[in-house]
C-alpha cells in the first residue's frame, strides 16, 4: 500500500463512474512509480481502470529539441511498458490546463491522480485544472524518497536542518515497491498506438547527444554501470572532473526516468564501502530534496529575491564594485571568455548536456564576477543552465545556482570585491584539487 504520507487530497469533488486517470507529468515511468501504484489501488477500490495520460507541450519554457525529445524517447518506453500490463496511455498535445479538463469530462474520469511537482509551472497547471474539474484530485510525491512535504513543513535552512527530519522517517517511506499486474482490459478499446509528434528542431545550434540513451531500460544499465565501476571511490573521485566519477543519472532523475528509492534500494544492497555509498545517498537523498524543499516553498526560487537576507544585502552592499571582465549572454553562450578553464565547462555542458558538478559551481559564480549585477548573474546562468543541460529545469538547478550566486544553504565567508560574504571560488584552487589542464583539453571545441 501507498504510504499515506505521500498523498495529498488537492480537490475534495465528487467521483464519476469512469476511469481513474493519472496525469502523469514529473514522473515519466512504468515501474517504481507510487503516483500510479496508488491510481491502480484507487481503481482496484472501485472496480474501475486506470488510464494513464501525458500532456505533450511543446511550448514548455525553456524545453528544447534536445530536452523533448531526450523526454519522448522515455514516454515511448512508458508506453510499451503500460501496453504490457494493459494499461491505456494516451498523449494529449497542447496546454494541460485546456485539455486535460475536456479530456477527464469525455472518458467521465472519477478521480485525477497527478505526481508531485514543487516547481511554478506545474503548480500553476494543476490549480487551473482543480478549478475547472469537479472530481477528486489526488497528488501523490512520487519523486522524493521521503514526501517533500512530509519531511519538512517550511522553507530549511540547509542540509545540516534537513537531514535529521529525513534520516528521522528514511525507514518509514523505503518500502520495496510492489509488481505490477496486468489490467483487466476495458470493455472497448480506448487506445490505439500513439502517433509521436517529430520535434521540430527549432534551434539547431544545440548539438545531439548520442552518449546518454533515454528511457526505462536505459537508466537501468547507467544505475548498474556506475554500482559496478564508480560507486568504489565516489567519496573521493566524485569531485575531480577529468576523471568523470559521478552517475550521470540526475537526466534520469529530471524526467522521473528512474526513481530515487530505487536507485537508494540499490545502492544500499551494493558490494561497496559505508563511506562511499554515504556519499553517495547524501547527494542523492538529502541535497535532492532539500532542493524540492526550497522550490515548494520559496515562490522567489528563480531570482535574487528568494536569496536568505543576508546574502541579499552582503551582495547589495558591492553592487557598484569594479569587474574586473564584463560579459554579455552571448560571450558567455559561446564560451569566449578569457577564462579557459570557464569556457571547458561551458563547451562541456553545450555539447554533452552535461557539465560536471564540480565545475557548476566555479561556472556559476564566475557568473556572478564577471556581469553588472547579481540579477543579471542570475538569470544568464538559469538561461544557459536550462537551454543546454540535459537535467535543467529541475530544483535542482535553481538551487544550484542559488547556491553558487547567492549563498543559498551556504554561511556567509570572508567579504572580498563582488562577492561580499558570498563563498568564492577561484582557478588556482580548482587547480590544487583537480587535474584541470586535462579537463581543458577533453572540453576544448
Ligand atoms: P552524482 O554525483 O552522481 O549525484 C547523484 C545524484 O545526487 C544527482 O543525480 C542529483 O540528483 C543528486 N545531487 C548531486 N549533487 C547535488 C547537488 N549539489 N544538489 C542537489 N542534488 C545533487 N542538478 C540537476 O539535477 N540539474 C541541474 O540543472 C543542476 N544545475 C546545477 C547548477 C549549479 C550552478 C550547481 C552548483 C549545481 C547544479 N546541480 C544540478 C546539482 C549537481 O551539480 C548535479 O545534480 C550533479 O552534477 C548531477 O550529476 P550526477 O547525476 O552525475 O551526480
Ligand atoms: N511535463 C509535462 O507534463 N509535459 C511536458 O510537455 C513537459 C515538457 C518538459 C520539457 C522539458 C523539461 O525539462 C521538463 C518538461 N516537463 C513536462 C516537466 C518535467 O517532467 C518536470 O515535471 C519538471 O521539469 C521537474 O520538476
Amino acid at each position: 500500500m501507498v504510504h499515506p504520507g505521500r498523498i495529498t487530497l488537492n480537490n475534495v469533488g465528487t467521483e464519476k463512474n469512469g476511469p481513474i486517470v493519472y496525469w502523469m507529468s514529473r514522473d515519466q515511468r512504468f515501474s517504481d512509480n507510487w503516483a500510479l501504484i496508488h491510481s491502480i489501488e484507487l481503481a482496484n477500490q472501485r472496480s474501475a481502470y486506470v488510464l494513464v495520460v501525458f500532456c505533450l507541450d511543446l511550448s514548455y519554457p525553456s524545453a528544447t529539441p534536445r530536452s523533448l525529445n531526450f523526454m519522448v524517447e522515455g514516454l515511448k518506453e512508458v508506453e510499451r511498458s503500460l501496453a504490457s500490463k494493459k494499461i491505456p496511455f494516451l498523449l494529449l498535445q497542447g496546454s494541460p490546463t485546456q485539455q486535460l479538463p475536456l479530456f477527464l469530462a469525455q472518458h467521465n474520469a472519477s478521480i485525477l491522480v497527478t505526481d508531485f511537482d514543487p516547481l511554478r509551472i506545474k503548480r500553476q497547471w494543476k490549480e487551473s485544472i482543480i478549478r475547472q474539474v469537479t472530481i477528486p484530485v489526488i497528488t501523490v510525491d512520487a519523486h522524493n524518497i521521503v514526501p517533500c512535504q512530509v519531511a519538512s513543513t517550511k522553507q530549511e535552512f540547509g542540509a545540516y536542518t534537513i537531514r535529521p527530519k529525513i534520516n528521522r522517517l528514511l525507514a518509514d517511506y523505503i518500502q520495496d515497491f510492489p509488481e505490477i499486474e496486468e489490467q483487466k482490459a476495458p470493455e472497448e478499446p480506448i487506445t490505439k498506438p500513439i502517433s509521436w509528434p517529430e520535434i521540430p528542431n527549432i534551434n539547431n545550434s544545440i548539438p545531439s547527444i548520442t552518449w546518454i540513451k533515454p528511457g526505462e531500460p536505459a537508466e537501468k544499465i547507467a544505475l548498474r554501470y556506475f554500482i559496478e565501476h564508480k560507486l568504489e571511490g565516489y567519496a573521493t573521485k566524485r569531485n575531480l572532473p577529468e576523471l568523470e566519477w559521478t552517475s550521470n543519472l540526475s537526466p534520469y532523475f529530471h524526467f522521473g526516468q528512474i526513481a530515487p528509492q530505487r536507485v537508494a534500494l540499490e545502492i544500499i544492497k551494493a558490494n561497496a564501502t559505508a563511506v562511499d555509498k554515504d556519499a553517495f545517498l547524501e547527494e542523492m537523498i538529502v541535497r535532492r530534496e532539500l532542493s524540492d524543499n526550497y522550490c515548494f516553498y520559496n515562490p522567489n526560487y528563480d531570482t535574487v529575491e528568494g536569496l536568505p537576507a543576508w546574502a541579499k544585502s552582503t551582495l547589495d552592499l558591492h553592487r557598484s564594485d569594479e569587474r574586473e571582465h564584463l560579459y554579455t549572454l552571448d560571450a558567455f553562450e559561446h564560451a569566449q571568455t578569457h577564462d579557459r578553464l570557464w569556457n571547458a565547462a561551458q563547451n562541456e555542458m553545450v555539447h554533452s548536456g552535461k557539465m560536471h558538478g564540480y565545475l557548476r559551481m566555479y561556472w556559476a559564480k564566475k557568473i556572478l564576477e564577471w556581469t553588472v549585477s547579481p540579477e543579471e548573474a542570475f538569470s544568464i546562468a538559469i538561461f544557459l543552465n536550462d537551454k543546454y543541460s540535459l537535467d535543467g529545469r529541475d530544483p535542482n538547478g535553481y538551487v544550484g545556482i542559488a547556491w553558487a550566486i547567492g549563498g543559498l544553504h551556504d554561511r556567509a565567508w570572508f567579504e572580498r570585491p563582488v562577492y561580499g560574504k558570498i563563498r568564492y571560488m577561484n582557478s588556482n584552487g580548482a587547480q590544487r584539487k583537480f587535474n584541470v589542464a586535462e579537463y581543458i583539453s577533453k572540453n576544448s571545441f
